[in-house]
């Protein structure tokens, strides 16, 4: 199942220079359909943690062969030659304790065999993706000037969820007030994220395949007005919100090539784009700094950009993209997902692999702190409540950890003055039943802290959610059975409850219980309040739901 790719980190054997052999190996050889096989299923699986030029992030380095000099001199050597085909093999199918998901239920024998040969091989690299080959993959399908000139239809728009529909490639608008499905549209493979308008007019989606979408929500059935690829792979996409600049531009950043684009806001004609090629915080070059989360300022005219690999947060400025200003702190590596703290001047990123939090300080364009976490942070967006002991704070799950980080925040300076020695500091860890957490979520009228735990690998932990009570943060979490919740008949495969989003009233929780392909997945919804189940969605349209954006608590950055 394509979960797997989240944690595919291979544990390589790496030997001091001296000790090692010279390499007798030679990668197996692969006929040319083997090798479209193969290079198809790393971009599935494999290239958002390893790379698309393998040399590691999340998981390991997977070059045939790699050396590297550790900072008190030690040389280090190791690679996919050395550990050969038997070996890769038995790491691919059935994980190791570093981190890397067993495969065997997703891929066949033979596809397991086709991998370990193929990561023996040289990388290939894939095409570089210009301003030109955007403009040429540009499809203004309908101008500005034909659109609705008003909302022509009666939904109450602030409330509409976007849900990602992942393996069949398509988005559902779900009406949040009457839980009926809207309208599933076509978008890009496996859209990872989708993000508003500031107007909450057009809903953006961005696909695993870089195929940006912009969906007009004013027709009296939603409506794709506009395509355009960013590149090969992409997770991130976020419009322009300051003041004056609403819906003008988008932004959206690429995996592959290691770069962001800038687009006029309505027609998603391509303007600009930056490469991210370049130092690591450590001083080393990098030839892959994938982008990954970017939010939209909402007190400065600027797009925080999380560059992975060389670990630098970019604060792009929109004002003049002829001239474009871009502030570069220095953080930790890998950078991944992110959100804001309550007062929206700070933002608070996951440094996973370093197990830290870097909260930038978008007012003064500087680092306030790398905050150290347990391990693996992943925190989605986050979660924003003001604690009874420590006053505002943002919490994270972890991927690493059974933990929960609750992180005190510098929100309202002047308001919360006491709590200063507190800040940026992980004030209270909140027990999980177990590790792989991958969302939390609150709303500012609950009293409750979402956290699901979609990675574990018990079905019992995998399949619930987690809920909090804030105003009793030492008591353990109550436990929901989303599958059981649903109604549906049991499956074989494991039917992850992941991805919390409250409705716009913030008294309705709704999750996504992720199935496999083939399987009845649903969306289940619980009275906030209560925690009692409200409503399951459930249609054959249902194929694999995950990430779920509320039209308002994502304009507004709610959470
Ligand atoms: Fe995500 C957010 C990258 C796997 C669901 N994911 C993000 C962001 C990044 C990212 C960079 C932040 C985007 C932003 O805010 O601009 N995700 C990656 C990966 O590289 C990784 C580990 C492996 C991969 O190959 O993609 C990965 N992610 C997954 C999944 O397997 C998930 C569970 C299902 C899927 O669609 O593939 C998944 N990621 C999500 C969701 C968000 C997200 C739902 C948005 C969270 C939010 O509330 O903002």
């Amino acid at each position: 199942m394509h979960i797997k790719g989240v944690m595919g980190a291979l544990a390589l054997a790496a030997l001091p220079l001296a000790m090692s052999n010279v390499w007798a190996a030679s990668a197996p050889e692969m006929t040319a359909d083997e090798k479209a096989k193969a290079k198809q299923i790393y971009f599935e699986r494999c290239a958002g943690c390893h790379g698309v030029l393998r040399k590691g992030a999340t998981g390991k380095n997977l070059e045939p062969e790699w050396e590297k000099t550790l900072a008190d001199g030690t040389k280090l050597e190791g690679g996919t030659l050395k550990l050969g085909t038997d070996r890769l093999e038995k790491i691919i199918a059935y994980g190791t304790e570093g981190g890397m998901v067993n495969y065997d239920d997703i891929l066949s024998k033979d596809e397991i065999n086709l991998m370990a040969r193929y990561i023996q091989n040289t990388p290939d690299v894939p095409p570089e993706f210009s301003l030109k080959d955007m403009k040429d993959s540009w499809k203004l399908l309908v101008p500005v000037s034909e659109r609705p000139k008003k909302q022509m239809n009666k939904v109450n728009l602030k409330n509409v969820f976007a849900i990602t529909l992942r393996d069949a490639g398509k988005l559902a608008l779900v009406d949040g007030d009457t839980h009926q499905i809207w309208k599933v549209l076509d978008t890009g493979y496996a859209v990872h994220i989708s993000r508003l308008s500031a107007s909450g007019r057009y809903v953006y989606t961005v696909g695993r395949d870089g195929l940006t979408t912009i969906i007009d929500m004013w027709y009296e059935e939603p409506k794709t007005v506009a395509t355009v690829r960013l590149g090969s792979d992409a997770r991130s996409v976020d419009t322009s919100k300051f003041k004056g600049y609403e819906d003008k531009y988008l932004i959206g950043g690429t995996y592959w090539p290691p770069q962001y684009s800038i687009m006029d806001g309505e027609t998603l004609e391509p303007i600009k784009v930056v490469s991210t090629r370049g130092q690591t915080v450590d001083g080393e070059y990098h030839p892959e700094p994938r982008v990954a989360s970017i939010v939209a300022s909402h007190i400065k005219p600027e797009w925080v950009v999380n560059v992975k690999e060389t670990g630098q947060i970019l604060l792009v400025d929109y004002t003049d993209l002829k001239n474009l200003k871009t502030t570069t702190i220095e953080s930790a590596k890998f950078l991944h997902d992110g959100g804001w703290d309550a007062s929206k001047r700070y933002f608070m990123v996951a440094a996973n692999a370093s197990n830290k939090v870097a909260a930038v300080d978008t007012q003064t364009g500087k680092l306030a702190a790398l905050v150290d976490t347990a391990k693996i942070p992943h925190p989605g967006r986050g979660a924003n409540f003001v604690h009874p002991q420590f006053g505002p704070v943002w919490t994270t799950g972890h991927l690493g950890a059974d933990v929960v980080s609750v992180i005190s925040t510098a929100s309202d300076e002047a308001k919360y003055a006491k709590y200063k020695s507190h800040n940026w500091k992980v004030v209270q860890e909140l027990k999980m039943p177990g590790a792989g957490n991958l969302f939390v979520k609150t709303h500012p009228k609950s009293t409750h802290l979402w956290a699901d735990a979609p990675m574990n690998p018990e079905r019992e932990v995998a399949e619930s959610v987690y809920v909090f009570d804030m105003k009793d943060l030492s008591k353990a979490p109550t436990r929901l059975d989303v599958a059981k919740d649903s109604g549906l008949p049991e499956s074989k495969a494991i039917r992850r409850a992941t991805h919390p989003e409250y409705n716009e009233a913030g008294d309705e929780v709704w999750i996504s219980l992720w199935g496999g392909k083939t399987d009845q997945s649903a969306i289940v919804i619980y009275d906030d309040k209560t925690l009692k189940l409200k409503k399951v969605i459930t249609d054959p349209s249902i194929v694999t739901p995950t990430g779920k954006f509320n039209v308002f608590n994502t304009m507004h950055d709610v959470y």
